[in-house]
């Protein structure tokens, strides 16, 4: 069996690899199939988001595809920059463009008002419909500048109380293992096995 990770962004392949790579499926991205169009995402919801990604290149593909529509919640901006976190600076700026734009909205924020969390929404669909969807969080705290190099996106200022380091400080194990996506694979791979019974 084959399951196409239907997402243009290179750090959730990297991810989606490593997690799924004890199941007994391949795991192709796009990339991998030469598929190059963009799903478009206009939903207001990780889950309407998700569901249209998978179906968009399950169509495309003829294929199994599970998208990920996922981000940045910050309390104190009201759950900011949520659906948008892909495009919080701008429609083309960078993952630097979004941190710093962040960083400028909580100046002066003290920590314990700097909470936040991560949200995933996974969808796979075929050619028809969606088939399952699953979700995962984490919690914690928007530092006031980067540490660390690994993982993409926001890591590097989100910090995790529970290991004591930001996200971008973490093995991409450990990551896997505390994270909004880990967590929402872990649910998915849960229900894939039922389905499989
Ligand atoms: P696809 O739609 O092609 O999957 P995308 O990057 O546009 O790629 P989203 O619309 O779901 O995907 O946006 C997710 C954004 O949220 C992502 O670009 C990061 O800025 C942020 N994000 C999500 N998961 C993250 C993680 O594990 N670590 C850091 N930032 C993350
Ligand atoms: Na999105």
């Amino acid at each position: 069996k084959e399951i196409v990770v239907a997402t243009k962004n290179l750090g959730k392949v990297t991810e989606f690899k490593a997690a799924l790579s004890g199941l007994p499926y391949t795991v192709m991205s796009l990339t991998d199939l030469g598929i190059y169009p963009e799903a478009p995402e206009n939903g207001v919801t990780f889950e309407e988001n998700a569901r249209s990604k998978a179906e968009f290149y399950a169509r495309l593909t003829g294929k199994l595809c599970l998208a990920d529509d996922s981000g940045l919640e910050v309390d104190y901006l009201k759950g900011e920059p949520g659906v948008y976190s892909a495009r919080y600076a701008g429609e083309h700026a960078s993952d630097e463009d979004s941190n710093k734009k962040l960083l400028d909205n909580l100046t002066g924020i003290p920590a314990e008002k700097r909470t936040a969390r991560f949200r995933c929404v996974l969808a796979l669909a075929d050619t028809e419909k969606t088939l399952l969807t699953a979700n995962g969080t984490v919690e914690g705290i928007v530092l006031t500048e980067p540490r660390g190099n690994n993982g993409f996106g926001y890591d590097p200022l989100f910090f995790v109380p529970e290991l004591d380091k930001t996200m971008a400080e973490m093995l991409p194990v450990e990551k896997n293992g505390i994270s909004h996506r880990g967590r929402a694979i872990k649910m998915l791979v849960e229900q894939l096995a039922q389905m499989n019974e």
